[in-house]
């Protein structure tokens, strides 16, 4: 699918620079080249050349540089000029590809084109936004391995591994006389329970790269002097919040910005939960709510009493009902989704050690999570002094195992919101199929489920998307990329 119209961009950031470039994509690049170069372009060839204007005043001295479809970024025949990063230069240049032809390129059109063309699938258009956009090295790392298809690969598998188990199932549509028992078949249950364990991986490394990519938003909330300021300040090694032990200082909203065991976190120091006797208080409070309501992680910091030298008890890791509770005595509602982590702060008053407390009922791994159970069993307590810096490593720690979050990036591809949805709704879809075909034993229902499991799944790669999907996507890339 080639274009017929010709576009053209300049690619590199605004500003000076030592080299800016002007791309063009589209069948009069060529064209455009030779017209400006006054040369004729050998394709894959650096050309040193003046490029010039209608009148043959010279724009600017570089390097033009053709590549001929499909060999090219976009599949489509391209030009770059290779000026100098200087936007007066670089807009003149641009403006004399206009005249020649080509009109200016939507944000994110060239890689669009990539796509519709197939050199490259969503997932990996997608990531070359993110690699530009990647703001740790983390998430350029993992930006990189996802635009380089390491997590296509990962879906294109498991599309595989569908297809395998459809063919089998329709082949028995196909011909009912071989009587296949499909629920009680071995390779059928072997290939789904194989399908749906390899999903579940693929989810988590696919939620851990989405961790890496967007970050989690914590809020620190908890009652007034328990030392929420002091842990805000000591997270982000800054003075931002002003300690005191006036209950009640803390007002407005204090945030920060950090990464903690290369996870991107947002922090938001809230108010002291109490029964506020100001309405200036009162209003600290219900922002808080607000933020409780929206973030990711909550950090509920208590002080520590006496209970914290029995590090059994159960108490120090009550039933995460028993939180909400205590939240929504202040009005705060806690979301099902939300990871909650208690830190009992000023052990150093008990002469405690920093550690994890467990509870005798809560028993389940924090790291074996489900898909629909998932988020109920991200809860957890420590005990920490944020005025002695003692336990910052071990919240790093324990939030790395709430979020599956690998401690070596060598496996990690980033992934967005969007495909982790996805994962999951193919995950839901084939844990239905499954249970249907057992209910029922029917093939048709169950080919179709798989059908549309699939389906879902290949929206990531884009082998079946909506162009409302794909508008989306394209449209959030900055013009020339
Ligand atoms: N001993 C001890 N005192 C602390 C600790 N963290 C905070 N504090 C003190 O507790 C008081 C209240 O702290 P602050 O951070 O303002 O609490 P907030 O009201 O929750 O923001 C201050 O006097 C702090 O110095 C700790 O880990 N150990
Ligand atoms: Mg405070």
């Amino acid at each position: 699918m080639h274009s017929n119209d010709t576009i053209a961009a300049i690619a590199t950031p605004s500003g000076r620079g030592g080299i800016g470039v002007v791309r063009v994509s589209g069948p009069s690049a060529g064209l455009i080249g030779e017209k400006i170069s006054s040369s004729t372009l050998q394709a894959r060839h650096a050309q040193l050349c003046d490029f010039t204007d209608a009148s043959g005043r010279t724009i600017d001295r570089g390097i033009a540089l053709y590549f001929v479809a499909p060999h090219s970024y976009t599949g489509e025949d391209v030009l770059e000029l290779q000026g100098h990063g200087n936007s007066f230069v670089l807009d003149e240049l641009l403006q004399r590809t206009f005249e020649l032809g080509a009109r200016p390129a939507r944000p994110g059109e060239f890689t669009e084109r990539a796509f519709l063309n197939d050199k490259i699938d969503l997932a990996q258009a997608e990531a070359i936004a993110d690699t530009i956009s990647s703001n740790s090295r983390a998430a350029a790392r993992s930006a990189v391995a996802s635009l380089v298809g390491r997590f296509s690969e990962k879906i294109d598998q498991l599309l595989d591994s569908l297809t395998q188990l459809r063919t089998y199932v329709e082949a028995t549509i196909d011909f009912p006389e071989e009587e296949l028992d499909l629920p009680n078949d071995d390779f059928v249950n072997k290939q789904l329970n194989e399908t749906l364990a390899n999903i579940q991986s693929v989810l988590k490394q696919a939620s851990a790269g989405n961790i890496i990519r967007d970050g989690l938003s914590v809020v620190i909330v908890g009652a007034p002097n328990a030392g929420k300021s002091s842990l805000l300040n000591r997270l982000s090694g800054e003075d931002i919040a002003i300690v005191s032990e006036t209950a009640g200082t803390t007002r407005d909203m204090l945030r920060s910005d950090i990464e903690l065991g290369g996870i991107p976190l947002r922090l938001v120091d809230t108010a002291g939960l109490r029964e506020a006797s100001n309405e200036i208080e009162r209003e600290g409070i219900r922002r808080a709510g607000e933020q409780v309501a929206k973030a990711d992680i909550i950090l509920f910091v208590k002080s520590a009493d006496n209970r914290i030298s029995n590090a059994k008890a159960d108490d120090l890791l009550p039933p995460r009902d028993v939180i909400a509770e205590e939240l929504a005595r202040f009005g705060v509602e806690l979301d099902n989704d939300s990871a909650v982590l208690l830190l009992y702060n000023k052990i150093d008053l008990f002469s405690q050690k920093p550690r994890q407390y467990q509870s005798s009922e809560l028993q389940q791994p924090l790291e074996d999570y489900k898909s629909a159970a998932v988020n109920t069993e991200r809860y957890a307590a420590i005990g920490i002094s944020a005025l002695k810096d003692q336990g910052i490593g071990l919240i790093a720690q324990t939030l790395q195992e709430m979020f599956a979050l690998q401690q070596d990036n060598e496996t990690t591809f980033t992934a967005r919101q969007r495909h982790v949805d996805t994962l999951r709704n193919c995950q839901h879809a084939l844990v239905k199929a499954k249970e249907q075909l057992h209910a029922s034993g029917a093939a048709e229902l169950f080919a179709e489920d798989l059908r549309s499991a699939q389906m879902q799944l290949a929206e990531i790669t884009g082998r079946f998307s909506s162009d409302d999907l794909l508008g989306e996507i394209f449209s959030s890339f900055c013009i020339g990329k």
